[in-house]
């Protein structure tokens, strides 16, 4: 492992949504514009530098819709400072033509997942053709990428990625171990660690995130490692057992809170756009 990729800042990001979880059955979980925006902002204030947006209709359902996206970009962007990033990935029951129209709201960033996985009872569809389509529209557009790692298999195929398709606009390369999911990598130390090390010397930083119960192993994993955390409703809804998250703030705070006492305490927004080389689309 690259000692380089070590910053003495951490990254969080925060995943609020997801498209999985439905609103009737978890209330807290940001829908709407209003708490979108409203959970950008508390989310901000408690150490995140990057949202990781999925955006809902108004009936609650994950959706693809451009004006949906655009709304959502545009209200975080006015509202905070945060790096806007959105899926690419959506739901596992979205088309791949439409998830690669999502580019057109105009994001900072986007996800951009190296592979096909297992995900639960589904199989969350990402053929090659797929993922060198979207970087490429990704490098035209200046927008830069995270790749999603669910797999071992994902590292090697980002290998591939940019030995075919050369470096993400920006020239920075950041990764996010999507660990826990059912059927796919688990969310262990030993997993997350045999993917760091598997990692391609282009990396210039890597994220992890542990799905339900693997959370907090996967964040003091991380953060042990020289690593950055996502944290979020989107992967995790306990914050302990028997306890509910009741905001998404919640998980950022105590991520914040916990990178603080390994010496690694959270990154600015200023510190995450440089770090990632974000295009400044800011309007005010
Ligand atoms: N919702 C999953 C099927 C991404 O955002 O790019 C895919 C996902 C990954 O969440
Ligand atoms: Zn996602």
């Amino acid at each position: 492992m690259s000692t380089a990729r070590t910053a003495a800042s951490t990254l969080i990001t925060v995943a609020p949504t997801g498209a999985e979880t439905a609103k009737a059955d978890v209330p807290a979980l940001p829908t709407t514009p209003e708490e979108l925006v409203e959970t950008a902002i508390a989310c901000e204030q408690a150490g995140a530098a990057l949202i990781h947006i999925h955006v809902r209709d108004r009936e609650h359902q994950p959706t693809l819709d451009g004006a949906f996206l655009k709304e959502a970009v545009d209200g975080v962007r006015e509202a905070t400072d945060l790096i806007v990033q959105l899926s690419t990935g959506g739901a596992v029951t979205d088309p791949l033509a439409q998830r690669l129209t999502v580019l057109d709201a105009d994001p900072d960033s986007c996800s951009l997942t190296c592979g096909t996985t297992n995900f639960g009872d589904g199989v969350f569809l990402n053929p090659w053709g797929f993922m060198v389509d979207l970087y490429k529209q990704a490098q035209e557009r200046e927008v830069v990428p995270e790749f999603e790692l669910f797999e071992l298999g994902h590292v090697h195929a980002l290998r591939r990625l940019i030995d075919e398709c050369g470096m993400p606009y920006g020239g920075k390369v950041h990764v996010d171990f999507v660990t826990g999911v059912p059927g796919s990598m688990p969310g262990t130390p030993q997993a997350l660690m045999a993917g760091v090390a598997m990692l391609p010397e282009e990396v210039t930083s890597w994220s992890a995130t542990g799905i339900g119960r693997a959370h907090l192993p996967i964040v003091a994993a991380a953060l042990s490692a020289g690593g950055h955390l996502r944290v979020g409703m989107e992967d995790n809804l306990m914050y302990a057992k028997g306890r509910p998250v009741e905001h998404n703030r919640e998980l950022v705070a105590r991520a914040a809170q916990i990178a603080e006492v390994m010496q690694r305490p959270a990154m600015t927004t200023t510190e995450a756009r440089a770090m990632l080389a974000i295009k400044d689309r800011r309007t005010r």
